[in-house]
Parts: C-alpha cells; sequence; structure tokens
C-alpha cells in the first residue's frame, strides 16, 4: 500500500456482497459470490483500493492518511447496479394505450395500428434535445435513487438519420454530465418508420448506408440493437445490420425472441452478439448455441410482467444451459414503463425463481459484462472504480424479499457519494 492518502474510506458495513472478477459468472457460478461481515472498503479517487473486514483494511492502510471517513453503521453494501438494456430517452408516455391492451389488444397489433413505438416515435421526433435530456434525467435521477450507477441506453425512436443523432446526443450528453454513467447502443432498426410501411426493404438501407455510418462517425453508440420480432425486422434483416455495424466497429445485440420465435437467439450466437435481450420464446438450439457463443442472456422480467407473457426460462438458462444471465428494467414507455431495478430484482425471484446471489450477479458483474465494462466495474475489488449501493436492508435476500419499496441508503459513484439518506447529494 503507498502511503498517498485513502480520499474515502467506508466503515462500518454489516454485509459487503459482491461476485467477483472481471468476466461474466456462467450458470451455476452464478450462485458463487463473496460476502464479508464487518468490511471496509477504502477507495483512493475514482479507484477501489482495499476491501476486507474493517479489521483487515485497516491493518493494510495503517501507515495511510485518511481524508474521510464514512461510518455504514451495519447497512448492506453492492457494486453500484447496473441496468444494461433501457430505452431511456424518448418523448412522451403511452398510458393512452391502457385501455387497448386491457381489452385484450396485443403489443404487436398496437404497433400495427401505429401506435405502441411508432407513437412515440412521433412524439420524440417532435421534442427538442432540451425536453428529451430534461425527462431523461428525471428517470435517470430515480435510477440512481436506488442504487444504479451506469445504464445503457438504446436510440431507435428517431428513426431518421437527424432524430436518432438526436437521440443518441442527448444520452453522450446525459453521461458528461449525470453521476451515472450512460453507454449508448444504435438501435435505429427498433421499428419500420410510416414513411416505410410499403418499402421495409429501403429502411434497411437507410440504416446499413447512412445511419450507421454517421452514428459511427460521431462515435455516438458502441453497440448496436435491432428489434428481431414478427411484423417488425426479420432474421436475415438483422443479420445484415448488425455485420454492418460490424464492419464499423460496433458490436451487436439483438432483441431476441421477446413474443415469437423467429431464431434470435440462434442468430445473436452466430453473429457473436455479446448479448441477447428477452428470449421468452428462444428455443432450446438457441439457448444452446448462446452458450457456446458466451453470448450473455440479459432477461426483463419487468416486460414479461407488463404484457402479462410467461417469463423467460432462467432456470433453464441458468442450470441447464451453463449461461451468464444478466437483468435489467428494459425502461421503456411501451412494455416495461418502470426505472425500477428494485422492482426487477423482486421479479426475478418471484417471476424467474432465481436466488438472491444469481440476482445479486445479475444486475452487477454480469449485467456490467452485457455493456462490456467488467474490467471496470460489476464488483467491489481492489482495481475496481469505485461504484456501491448501500441499502437499509440487513442482509442481500432481504431486497427481492421486501418488495415494492426502495432500499437503497446511499449511492458511491467514481469515489463520490452522490446519494445519501436517499437523496441526491
Ligand atoms: O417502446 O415499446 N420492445 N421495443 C421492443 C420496445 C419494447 C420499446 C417500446
Ligand atoms: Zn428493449
Amino acid at each position: 500500500m503507498t502511503t498517498h492518502p485513502i480520499d474515502l474510506l467506508l466503515t462500518g458495513i454489516g454485509t459487503l456482497v459482491t461476485p467477483l472478477g472481471i468476466r461474466p459468472l456462467r450458470g451455476t457460478d452464478m450462485q458463487q459470490v463473496q460476502t464479508i461481515h464487518r468490511a471496509a472498503v477504502a477507495i483512493r479517487g475514482k479507484t477501489i483500493v482495499a476491501v476486507g473486514t474493517e479489521h483487515d483494511v485497516l491493518r493494510q492502510i495503517e501507515k495511510v492518511p485518511v481524508l474521510q471517513t464514512v461510518d455504514l453503521e451495519g447497512r448492506l453494501v453492492t457494486p453500484g447496479l447496473v441496468d444494461p438494456h433501457t430505452h431511456l430517452v424518448h418523448g412522451g408516455s403511452r398510458e393512452n394505450e391502457l385501455s387497448l391492451k386491457r381489452a385484450g389488444v396485443s403489443y404487436l397489433e398496437i404497433l400495427a395500428q401505429g401506435g405502441g413505438i411508432l407513437s412515440t416515435v412521433r412524439a420524440t421526433r417532435a421534442a427538442s434535445p432540451a425536453q428529451l435530456l430534461t425527462q431523461a434525467t428525471r428517470s435517470l435521477n430515480e435510477m440512481l435513487l436506488q442504487g444504479v450507477t451506469t445504464v445503457e441506453a438504446k436510440s431507435g425512436y428517431g428513426l431518421t438519420v437527424e432524430d436518432e443523432l438526436k437521440q443518441l446526443e442527448v444520452a453522450r450528453k446525459l453521461h458528461e454530465f449525470h453521476p451515472v454513467d450512460v453507454v449508448s447502443t444504435f438501435l435505429g432498426a427498433h421499428a419500420i418508420p410510416e414513411e416505410y410501411k410499403a418499402n421495409p426493404e429501403g429502411y434497411v438501407q437507410l440504416v446499413i448506408e447512412q445511419m450507421l455510418p454517421a452514428v459511427a462517425e460521431r462515435e455516438l453508440a458502441e453497440f448496436c440493437d435491432v428489434f428481431c420480432e414478427e411484423g417488425v425486422f426479420t432474421a436475415d434483416q438483422s443479420r445484415r445490420i448488425l455485420q454492418a455495424a460490424q464492419f464499423l466497429g460496433m458490436t451487436p445485440k439483438l432483441h431476441a425472441d421477446e413474443i415469437e420465435s423467429l431464431g434470435g437467439a440462434e442468430l445473436a450466437a452466430e453473429v457473436g452478439a455479446i448479448s441477447a435481450e428477452h428470449l421468452l420464446a428462444a428455443s432450446d438450439a438457441g439457448l444452446a448455441a448462446m452458450a457456446a457463443a458466451g453470448t450473455i442472456a440479459v432477461l426483463l422480467p419487468g416486460t414479461s410482467f407488463n404484457l402479462g407473457a410467461a417469463p423467460a426460462r432462467a432456470r433453464d438458462m441458468i442450470d441447464r444451459f451453463h449461461l451468464p444471465v444478466a437483468l435489467a428494467t428494459d425502461y421503456n414507455p411501451g412494455s416495461s414503463p418502470t426505472e425500477s431495478i428494485q422492482l426487477i430484482i423482486a421479479l426475478a425471484s418471484l417471476k424467474l425463481r432465481m436466488t438472491p446471489e444469481e440476482i445479486l450477479t445479475a444486475v452487477t458483474l454480469n449485467a456490467a459484462s452485457a455493456i462490456g465494462r467488467a474490467q471496470e466495474i460489476g464488483s467491489v475489488e481492489p482495481g475496481k472504480r469505485a461504484d456501491l449501493a448501500v441499502f437499509d436492508a440487513p442482509n442481500l435476500a432481504y431486497l427481492p424479499y421486501h418488495f415494492g419499496i426502495n432500499h437503497t441508503f446511499a449511492v458511491v459513484k467514481n469515489g463520490r457519494v452522490v446519494v445519501w439518506e436517499r437523496r441526491r447529494v
């Protein structure tokens, strides 16, 4: 230990729980988390430098000056939570579709009638960058207050070159000024816009020939995603778009087999996608192919819950296919209008039958892995960034058990306390 001062020393941690490593944990390994009682964490700048029992950490830093000590009074600490699938930046909302939904009109029927995603496209096109920024900031604040320190944000409500860039530029601005890190994904292939209804191939061409190069040139997205779904983009169109994105240096992701099984899981594996999302209707062959390719399954139990659909086969994915599973809110104005990662934690227990340890891995290390950030975040270990969530909870199982409220007491982001007593500081 060098004698450079410790900037922040967290003591009095009742229980510290974290997965370990810089790679996603697969299958039954997701259960393997480290638990330390009476723990402490020492932070220098933005980086964790010591983790262990209070006794061990204090001994390690014996001769080192400490600039600030914060006593967490017995609370639970985990890595800062990571939400690896959101549609954060958008205009408007869709509560006007609630009665249609309750009358039994399906998600894809509403979309086919020009509502759904297309309704949000109209609102997003009409919104100024400042309006989009204000609305997304409100959501990002809510996520931070829940313990989230990094989110992924997809475009896909512009569907013109200009409006896709507008959304991605708002996401970049959020990343720059907000404590939560925002990682961008280009999702120009989210729906066929009204003006291309009679010519979907023309839209695919626009995505490949104009949008992708414009996004790549401005370095506005690390990832490219496609909504591969019945009546939206076919597997063949999805493949062409993702291959073009890869050629420009973007990493593929895929909305795969959410409602109908189009071979999305297979396609995600084939193109070497970092993750495949939803997977409610994924085939056994597709899941096996994902496991062989190392593709992470990002499960979105808020969406299946809200759509009244059967949940993803998380137990099969973990126990039989030995897949790395991550969890996300899918925050969006249609199928999952919630910023609450803690609701997702509860649903993962209730509906996906995941254990508290598997859930923690899925919202930290595996979620970080799904957005290419496992080297820096997703666990509480020396060398990783000092992103931590502090909960008013006696143990890990308490989080999924006591549902419907926000357990987060404090958040440390990049070594700074940014939430304390449930408020931004
Ligand atoms: O706005 O409905 N599933 N895309 C694919 C969504 C949900 C977002 C939306
Ligand atoms: Zn989505």
